[in-house]
């Protein structure tokens, strides 16, 4: 089953977070690391995991990134988190027109190849909380749960951060001008 979540933008916006994701790309690579350190559970090792649920909607996503070590493929298939009333797993796209779209990733499992890092990140690959009991404060810690197919479930601490406070958004003198239910932060140059 699919959910569709459309979100309208203008054009001068979209162009924003294009340009402000192109830099973030760039910069967590120096702010990884720089969380909880990271745990594993047999092949997988789950480090930099961030909660974006400062905001006081009734949705927010949790970001992280995931490397299976070992020779066979896992894939992550479900969240639960306190607080969430409905744990989704979503990804992001955006299309010719400026819309973007977000949904439940095909068969609600998010694929983590044998040998290969996946990155779960503002605009992109996500764990979606729905129906959000009360926003958290930024600089504290929440736990979530998260289930692999052949790994099983951990329990992992993320960092709860404002989404306008991101590492990639440190970049210049960006003056964040608004955002959508907390997936994202459009910048304007
Ligand atoms: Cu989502």
């Amino acid at each position: 089953m699919l959910r569709y979540f459309t979100l309208l933008f203008l054009t001068v916006a979209l162009l924003g977070i294009v340009a402000c994701d192109s830099n973030a790309d760039t910069m967590d690579q120096a702010a990884h690391g720089s969380g909880e350190a990271a745990v594993t559970i047999g092949d997988l090792t789950i480090s930099d995991v961030r909660a974006n649920m400062t905001l006081p909607s009734d949705t927010g996503s949790f970001w992280m990134l995931i490397t299976n070590h070992g020779p066979a493929d896992d894939a992550l298939i479900g969240a639960e988190v306190d607080g969430c009333g409905v744990i989704e797993l979503h990804d992001m796209m955006i299309d010719d027109e400026g819309v973007m779209t977000m949904f439940e990733v095909e068969g609600g499992r998010i694929p983590i190849p044998a040998g290969e890092t996946v990155e779960l990140k503002r605009g992109g690959l996500h764990v979606m909380c729905l129906q959000k009991a009360a926003p958290l404060a930024e600089g504290t810690t929440t736990e979530i749960t998260l289930e692999f197919a052949n790994a099983g479930k951990v329990t992992v601490t993320a960092d709860v951060v404002s989404p306008g406070e991101m590492p990639g958004m440190e970049h210049g003198r960006d003056q964040d001008s608004g955002m959508n239910d907390g997936h994202m932060v459009i910048s304007y140059e």
